[in-house]
């Protein structure tokens, strides 16, 4: 078979093979309202280096990204998870997701360049999320409750794995303490040493599903992969001894398919976690802090020093953690300051958008008539 002949026409996809990479009757519909019958549909498994790396369930090749998707401002460059229309061996379109994780805005990063919102995105069209955390020095409550907040803000379904079980003799305290602020949430304890939690989270697995894994480096996010895998088929590193820190092992994102079905992303550490400026990720993370606001004497009670506040008595009274309030006031504040910010932009664009309307009458003004 010739390359062209392989790319040009819809018919040489193969559904069933689609299916098994995770396409549904949702990107049916997206297609068919696309219009674009000849153009040949794949999912982008990992991006290097400005390529990026696409497959049918047939063969697996390399595309540029066509000219329009350079660009683009509007956020819709594919990232890993993306599916794709394919021209021979460019990538012409990104078919509308159904969801996407990205690790949101991040303040400290100023410009709004198309190149930081690309930085941004982290995978698309996902079904669930594995919060990978290392139960040595990567332990961190905090931090979890920010992937959580980060995750339901993406209106995806999280799950903690709490990695290196076999470092503790009772590693069910850090489970229950994880389950303490995570309500619904499962968390998995698992090792490599002795294949704890496999099978529960292969359960998560199964074909068309995808699921990407976030954690710090060093969390054990490889190691998981292989293990689920059943095979060393992602590399890992050592952690160095020094700072506990691991050096970033995996550098490009892919999507590994795996033996049970489904396709499961190994990210290379997200180390900086922000907040998209609009969902409820914060509310549903605090679920417990919500439910105690209802009792509020005041509707629009901000739980620091109103009278008549459920929340500040919950703490006085020891059902709810002080750390935990300042975590959710502090996510909050974040919240509100990219909320701000956004409204500000949308004035300032508002603004510009007038003034070049106002320098358009003048020069229509000034011109000549012609009779
Ligand atoms: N004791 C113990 N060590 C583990 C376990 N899982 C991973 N490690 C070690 O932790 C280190 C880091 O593991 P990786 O799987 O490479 O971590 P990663 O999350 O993929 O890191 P990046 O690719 O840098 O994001 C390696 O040295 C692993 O051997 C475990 O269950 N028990
Ligand atoms: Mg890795
Ligand atoms: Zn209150």
């Amino acid at each position: 078979m010739t390359k062209n002949k392989q790319f040009q026409a819809d018919t040489s996809n193969n559904p069933t093979l689609l299916r098994q990479l995770g396409w549904d009757s949702h990107f049916d519909l997206q297609v068919a309202a696309a219009n674009a019958t000849h153009t040949h549909i794949a999912r982008v498994i990992s991006v290097q280096r400005g390529l990026f790396l696409v497959a049918d369930g047939q063969n697996e090749w390399l595309c540029s990204p066509a000219g329009k998707l350079l660009h683009s401002q509007t956020g819709d460059y594919p990232v890993t998870g993306d599916w794709v229309f394919v021209d021979d061996s460019v990538v012409s379109a990104v078919i509308p997701r159904k969801n996407i994780l990205s690790r949101g805005e991040s303040g400290a990063r100023g410009s709004r360049t198309g190149a930081t919102t690309r930085e941004q995105a982290i995978a698309a069209n996902l079904d669930a999320v594995f919060i990978v955390c290392g139960l040595d020095r990567d332990f961190n409550i905090r931090r979890i409750e920010r992937y959580l907040a980060l995750i339901y803000n993406c209106g995806l379904p999280p799950v903690v794995v709490l990695t290196k079980a076999d470092l503790h003799d009772n590693p069910d305290s850090f489970r229950m303490e994880v389950e303490d602020i995570a309500f619904g949430v499962p968390v998995v304890l698992t090792s490599m040493l002795d294949d704890r939690g496999r099978s529960e989270l292969a359960s998560h697995l199964g074909v068309g599903r995808t699921i990407a894994m976030v954690g710090s480096s060093g969390a054990g996010k490889s190691t998981l992969a292989n293990m689920l895998y059943g095979d060393d088929i992602q590399s890992t590193g050592a952690i160095s001894s020094y700072d506990g820190k691991g050096r970033h092992t995996t550098t490009a994102r892919e999507l590994i398919r795996m033996p049970q079905g489904g396709m499961l992303m190994d990210n290379p550490g997200i180390r900086e976690i922000a907040f998209h400026e609009d969902g409820h990720g914060v509310e549903s993370a605090f679920a417990e802090i919500q439910e105690l606001a209802e009792s509020c004497r005041f509707a629009d009670c901000s739980h620091q020093n109103e009278p008549g506040c459920a929340v500040l008595r919950a703490v006085e009274d020891g059902e709810l953690l002080p750390d935990r309030l300042e975590s959710y006031h502090k996510m909050k504040r974040e919240m509100q300051y990219l909320l701000e910010r956004r409204t500000k932009s949308a004035d300032r664009i508002e603004k510009e958008r007038w003034q070049e309307v106002a320098l358009l009458v003048k020069q229509i003004k000034q011109r000549p008539k012609y009779k």
